[in-house]
C-alpha cells in the first residue's frame, strides 16, 4: 500500500526546529517575526471573540468549552473541525511543507461573523483593531510552574518548536523568557492589567480545575448567553480532560502529523495543578521562587501552585 503523504512526512520528517527570533523584546519564531506585520494591521470585527493565553495555559480546554458554549452544546456541530481550525490561530502560519501549510490570518479573513480567534501573543503585541473595535477577550492564567512543565513537555513532542535543551536548561529558558511568546511573567502581568480597560474576562487554569462548572457559567455569562443547569452539565462532560484527550477534534492527532509526536508526550498530557512536583528539585524549587519574588513583586496577580 502507497504511503500518503501525511505518513511518509511521519517516517521522514522535513521540519526543522524554529529559530528564536526577538520582536518588540519578545522571543518569537521565525515564521512570526517576519510576518507580523500583516498580523498587526489584522481587522477585528466587533463580534470577535479573543482567547488569549500563554502557551499550554489552558488555550484548547477553553476553546472547547467556549465552541460547546456558542453552538448551545451540540457535540456534532463542535466536531465540525479540529480546533486549529474552528478558531484562527492569529499570528501562526506555516508554509512549507505543503502538507502542513496554514495560515491563521487568512483562515481568520475567509471566515464569517461570528468569530473566535486564539492568539498567544502578548497584550502589547495585539492588533490594535481588536481594541479599536472593543472585542471580547478571555484570557486564560495558568501558575508558572506548571505552565513551565507542560511547555516543557510541549517542545519535546512538537518539532515545529526550538529544541528545548535538558530540564535544566529549559527552566532557565523560561525564567529568562528566551522561549516562543517570551517571558511567562510579562504575559500574565501585562494582560492582568489590561483587564482593567478592555472587556476582558481573566480566568486561572487552577479555578477552571477546581470548580469547572463554576468558571463556564463565568463564560457563559461573559458570552451574554443563557444555558440551563442541563447543558451546563453537558458541556462540563464534554470538555473534561478524559473526554477532550479522545476527542481527535480537540487533541490535535489530526494536525501537525509529523511534527507533534504523541509518543514523546501527548498533547493531552496530565491535566492537573502540581505536576511540577515531579519535574522541580528543591534546589531549583528555591532558585524559582526568589526569582519569582522579584518579577512578580510589582503585581496584584496571585497564582495558586497546588489545589
Ligand atoms: S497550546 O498548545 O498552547 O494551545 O496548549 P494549551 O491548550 O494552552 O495547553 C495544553 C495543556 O492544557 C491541558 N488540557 C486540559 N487540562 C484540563 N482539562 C482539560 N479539558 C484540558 N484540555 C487540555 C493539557 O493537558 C496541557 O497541559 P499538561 O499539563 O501538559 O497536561
Amino acid at each position: 500500500m502507497a504511503l500518503d503523504k501525511m505518513e511518509d512526512l511521519s517516517l521522514n520528517p522535513v521540519v526543522s526546529r524554529a529559530k528564536l527570533m526577538e520582536m518588540e523584546g519578545v522571543a518569537v519564531t521565525q515564521p512570526i517575526y517576519s510576518s507580523y506585520d500583516k498580523v498587526r494591521k489584522f481587522k477585528a470585527r466587533p463580534d470577535d471573540l479573543l482567547i488569549a493565553t500563554y502557551a499550554k495555559a489552558g488555550t484548547t480546554w477553553t476553546q472547547e468549552i467556549v465552541d460547546m458554549i456558542q453552538q448551545n452544546g451540540d457535540v456534532e456541530k463542535c466536531r465540525r473541525d479540529t480546533t486549529y481550525r474552528r478558531h484562527p490561530f492569529l499570528e501562526w502560519n506555516i508554509q512549507e511543507p505543503p502538507s502542513l501549510r496554514y495560515s491563521g490570518l487568512e483562515l481568520a479573513d475567509a471566515m464569517p461573523s461570528p468569530r473566535t480567534i486564539k492568539t498567544h501573543l502578548p497584550v502589547q503585541l495585539v492588533p490594535p483593531s481588536f481594541w479599536e473595535q472593543n472585542c471580547k477577550v478571555i484570557y486564560v492564567a495558568r501558575n508558572a510552574k506548571d505552565n513551565l512543565v507542560s511547555y516543557y513537555h510541549f517542545h519535546k513532542m512538537n518539532k515545529g518548536l526550538p529544541d528545548p535543551g535538558t530540564w535544566e536548561e529549559f527552566v532557565e529558558k523560561f525564567m529568562t523568557g528566551k522561549v516562543v511568546w517570551g517571558s511567562w511573567y510579562d504575559h500574565v502581568k501585562g494582560w492582568w492589567k489590561a483587564k482593567d480597560k478592555h472587556r476582558i474576562l481573566y480566568l486561572f487554569y487552577e479555578d477552571m480545575k477546581e470548580n469547572p462548572k463554576q468558571e463556564i457559567k463565568k463564560i457563559v455569562k461573559f458570552l451574554e448567553k443563557d444555558m440551563n443547569e442541563e447543558l451546563i452539565n453537558k458541556i462540563l462532560y464534554n470538555t473534561s480532560f478524559e473526554i477532550m484527550k479522545e476527542n481527535p477534534m480537540a487533541n490535535y492527532t489530526k494536525e501537525f502529523q509529523g511534527v507533534m509526536d504523541h509518543s514523546i508526550s501527548p498533547f493531552m498530557r496530565k491535566g492537573v495543578v502540581g505536576d511540577w512536583k515531579n519535574y522541580f528539585t528543591v534546589a531549583q524549587n528555591e532558585k524559582f521562587d526568589e526569582d519569582y519574588k522579584k518579577k512578580m513583586a510589582d503585581t496584584s496577580l496571585v497564582f495558586r501552585t497546588e489545589l
